[in-house]
């Protein structure tokens, strides 16, 4: 028999099956076809909050219907956007025959992570002169926060993190499944629709010394509303005269105000005190990357060898977790980030989403004047970068959704980025009709 005839000879005898007996005492396996699933008791989860709305919108054959849900960049035209600059880097790094598909460093690409930490932190920054930050690229900005919060329940010795409230959904599971215990602190005041200045700082003093503090570098999600620079400056002096640690989540720089510069402001002058802190940065809204899963975590340390020891430990955070992270995406941010001419027309493009939505804003709050519609709607004005919180209660969204065919998370934030001039007239009916059937209850 030939080595080839044998191999088909085995496998005939994998096809004819096991002899009787054996294969009664296969069936009475657990995991096997004729026995019930040991998965019969796992309940069915309800849809994630934000990331279900989506599949609700898909699920929904009316030509109205907008999606006003997942912060995500849309065109005049309801159309996701591929920032050209980011074409043009794609294209260039497929041009290039030298590139492989080799497994990358733990820690990512090194340039990445170098000019990561320049873009948050400035050109100038004497941190990164003192190589005193230690950057890993990391699974965009969930990713950073998952990462960071392992490294703080395995390094840190006051692991609980104080969140705003209200925050966006998802911090408030990665930081306790990183093992982080979290508690809130207060930050929205609805009656005002503006920060809860004071409760903020009461409950900052109240938190234990050397707790860690998380706060949204800006555009803060889902309020929209932001400490000013007076503010920020009496929120660091109380964090500081605490030792307690600040881990900025950055998921929007250069979308609140369509500066990068400006919207680094927060994180910047904690770091010009010369404390620690940590930063999650996210490259999915302001190049557009989502799905290519862009970050980067860096720990801006107090000396270099502290922050070379830190790196070798986020490295043992991230080994047993995903391994190393994907190499495309933040190639293609490297590369626009280390070239001049790149650079500059990435910042050009990402003003014209943030005055985009700028727009929005304005046209979205002159529809309602119009309308006639009862209330104050400054806050649409004045709320910063992608969402506005409507105000809207759970029973009204439902209503909206219902009637008007309109897709947006249940606490009343919508996506001005998933707006256009053709969608606001619509928008604007719905909140009218939302409101005015909600006085009529009353
Ligand atoms: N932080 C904040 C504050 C944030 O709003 C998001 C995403 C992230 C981190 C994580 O983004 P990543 O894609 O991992 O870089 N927010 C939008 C999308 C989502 O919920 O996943 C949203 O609020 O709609």
């Amino acid at each position: 028999m030939s080595a080839q005839d044998r191999r088909i000879a085995t496998l005939a005898g994998h096809f004819r099956g096991a002899p009787a007996g054996e294969e009664g005492l296969l069936h009475a396996f657990p995991t096997m076809a004729n026995s019930q699933s040991v998965f019969e008791h796992v309940q069915q989860a309800p849809e994630d909050p934000i990331l279900g709305v989506t599949v609700a919108f898909n699920k929904d054959p009316s030509p109205l219907k907008v999606n006003l849900g997942v912060g995500a960049y849309r065109t005049e035209e309801g159309k996701p956007l591929v920032l050209d600059v980011v074409r043009k880097a794609e294209q260039q790094l497929v041009a290039d025959r030298s590139r492989n598909k080799e497994y990358q460093p733990i820690t990512g690409i090194a340039q990445f992570n170098k000019l990561s930490a320049k873009l948050i932190l400035g050109a100038n920054s004497p941190a990164i002169a003192e190589n005193r930050v230690a950057t890993v690229q990391v699974l965009s900005g969930t990713g950073a926060l998952r990462v960071g919060a392992e490294f703080i329940s395995r390094h840190y010795a006051k692991p609980i993190v104080f969140l705003p409230n209200p925050t966006w959904g998802n911090h408030n599971k990665i930081f306790p499944l990183g093992g982080v215990p979290q508690k809130p602190y207060r930050y929205y005041d609805p009656n005002t629709r503006g920060l809860d200045y004071q409760g903020m700082i009461e409950d900052l003093k109240a938190a234990p010394d050397g707790a860690v503090i998380l706060l949204h570098a800006c555009a803060h999600n889902p309020t929209g509303v932001d400490p000013t620079e007076e503010q920020w400056e009496g929120i660091r002096k109380v964090i500081r005269s605490k030792q307690q640690l600040p881990f900025f989540d950055c998921a929007y720089q250069g979308f609140a105000s369509g500066s990068l510069d400006k919207d680094a402001y927060a994180v910047r002058t904690f770091v010009a005190d010369g404390g620690e802190c940590f930063i999650a940065q996210s490259y999915a809204k302001n190049m557009g990357l989502y799905g290519e899963r862009v970050g980067a975590l860096s720990v801006v340390c107090k000396s270099a060898p502290v922050a070379s020891r830190v790196d070798s430990q986020l490295k043992m955070v991230i080994r047993p977790m995903y391994s190393s992270p994907p190499a495309h995406g933040a190639a293609i941010a490297a590369t626009i980030l280390a070239d001049g001419r790149l650079f500059q027309e990435w910042t050009v493009e990402l003003k014209a989403m943030a005055d985009r939505i700028i727009s929005m804003r304005h046209q979205l709050y002159d529809a309602l004047k119009a309308r006639g519609t009862p209330g104050d709607w400054t806050h649409v004005l004045k709320q910063i970068g992608m969402f506005t919180f409507t105000g809207l209660n759970k029973e009204q969204v439902q209503f909206m959704t219902r009637e008007y065919h309109i897709y947006m998370t249940s606490d009343g934030r919508i996506s001005m980025a998933g707006l256009s001039s053709r969608t606001v007239p619509h928008l604007a009916d719905a909140i009218h009709a939302a409101v005015i059937g909600a006085q009529r209850k009353a």
